[in-house]
């Protein structure tokens, strides 16, 4: 009974649906965070830069039942702040050792002057726990921001995301640049549209490739969590780099030992596709071909050699009946840019109402999933109860465990005698057939040698 009255409790508190995690994956500069403005529909909303590596955090962005644009900006606790200072301190100290520097080294003291202001570097862990951090750190170690227009929370949020390396400390958002460091993860919601569904969270991972070891490392950890991996590649960058075959082997990996049920591999820029380089990797096309055609070709063909490579990966370590496996399609050549520009490209062509799409298909087949389990589980609880009531209105007195082991008992000799008396008539016919075998090998070897 305790068994069944907490199972239905489960089943009563879990939120009827959990949402689904889409994560964006890929080195920094690929355009993750431009092609989720995009989908959002929002033109600008999160940063983005072409300059250097651009987004410093994990982002979560939803959608959610509210006329307001919020953010929730999640700060390290007093504990964890503690932990990164000795983290950091140590980095520091490896200068004085090692006499030399890297960036691991550079991002170490430009954190701790952002906190502690300059000199902190120089200072001991005792002393810096005394200094008074030049940034307003709230006691709630949350920062929640909210507006009724788009545009309005992304200039505010700007500052808290955007990588800050290299920026003057003359701006007006001196003081929310200068927590960086301390910030753990943002959370975004938006109100309601009918561009994405409710219960799909984005979240946005700072890109690979950084020079930063610690941040270049963070997306392996979100991996597990997310039910659809995004791979996201510069079109310039999509065949052949090693990066993204780490990647996908650990995207694979999160199939078999995490949530995910999607991979889903996004290839951007396609309008950087030029015709005269078209027309010199590709020895049979003609030279009037214009540029519109030299990016719908190497589409297609970015679409089957990215669907080919990355079904062959996942048949290596995945079985043939993998969910992940089954679906239509792996592949998006998508153009942000010309979606909001469409020079040479219409919108469907970019791609992005197909991923929309995409989008709502792996929210319905998850949802399905999930209401499957769900519905299971109910029926599950159903069948037990009912098999308690019978038991306990039936007329009969339950069998004690003397008369279940003598009917057992019963049960295993006559499967005994019928197992014997097969195994005989068995044995009878096999005999027959070594006695027939005695009897002919003689003459039938001697027909063969003959
Ligand atoms: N030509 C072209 N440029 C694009 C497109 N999408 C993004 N970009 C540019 O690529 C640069 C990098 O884009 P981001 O969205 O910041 O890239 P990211 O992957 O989020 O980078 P990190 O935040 O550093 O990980 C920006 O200058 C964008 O304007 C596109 O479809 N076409
Ligand atoms: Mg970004």
């Amino acid at each position: 009974i305790s068994s069944l009255r907490d199972r239905i409790t489960t089943l009563n508190s879990r939120p009827a649906l959990d949402p689904i995690r889409i994560g964006l994956f890929g080195s920094s500069g690929a355009g993750k965070s431009t092609v989720l403005n995009t989908i959002l529909g929002k033109h600008f909303f999160l940063p983005v830069s072409g300059m250097h590596t651009c987004t410093s955090c994990q982002v979560h962005v939803s959608v959610c039942k509210s006329r307001y644009y919020e953010a929730k900006i999640f700060l390290l606790s007093h504990e964890e702040w503690k932990e990164e200072v000795k983290n950091l301190l140590m980095l520091v100290e490896s200068r004085h050792k090692n006499d030399e520097t890297d960036n691991d080294l550079e991002h170490a003291i430009k954190a701790l002057k952002a906190i502690y202001g300059e000199g902190a570097e120089e200072k001991s862990y005792e002393d810096l726990m005394k200094t008074v951090p030049e940034v307003t750190i709230p006691p709630s170690r949350v920062i929640t921001l909210k507006k009724t227009e788009a545009q309005d929370l992304a200039s505010e949020l700007d500052p808290y995301i955007r990588n800050q390396d290299g920026v003057v400390n003359s701006s007006p958002q001196r003081e929310q640049m200068q927590l960086w460091p301390l910030i753990k993860q943002v959370q975004v919601t938006l109100p309601p549209s009918d561009l994405v569904p409710e219960g799909v969270i984005f979240v946005d991972i700072p890109g690979t490739g950084d020079a930063n070891k610690k941040r270049d490392e963070m997306w392996k950890e979100s991996i597990l969590q997310c039910t659809s991996i995004w791979i996201v590649a510069d079109v310039e960058r999509a065949i052949g780099a090693r990066a993204h075959e780490i990647m996908v082997q650990e995207a694979i990996n999160a199939c078999q030992v995490g949530k995910c049920s999607d991979i889903t591999f996004v290839v951007t820029k396609m309008d950087k596709i030029e015709v005269e380089e078209y027309v010199r990797n590709h020895q049979g096309a003609m030279g009037n071909i214009t540029q519109h055609t030299a990016i719908l070709e190497t589409k297609r063909d970015l679409k089957i050699r990215k669907t080919r490579a990355l079904k062959e990966k996942m048949m290596l370590r995945l079985p043939s009946d993998a969910e992940v496996l089954q679906k239509q399609d792996m592949v998006f050549t998508v153009s942000a840019k010309e979606y909001w520009n469409f020079t040479v490209l219409t919108r469907e062509e970019t791609e992005i109402p197909k991923l929309r799409d995409h989008i709502r298909k792996l929210y319905l087949d998850m949802k399905r999933n999930q209401l499957h389990d769900y519905l299971q589980e109910i029926l599950g609880v159903f069948s037990l109860v009912q098999a308690y009531h019978s038991t306990q209105l039936s007329q009969d007195p339950p069998m004690r465990q003397e008369e279940l082991q003598s009917c057992l008992s019963g049960k295993i000799e006559a499967l005994k005698a019928v197992t014997t008396l097969c195994f005989s008539q068995m044995d009878g016919l096999l005999l027959k057939g070594v006695q027939s075998a005695r009897n002919t090998h003689k003459r039938n070897i001697e027909k063969i040698l003959m």
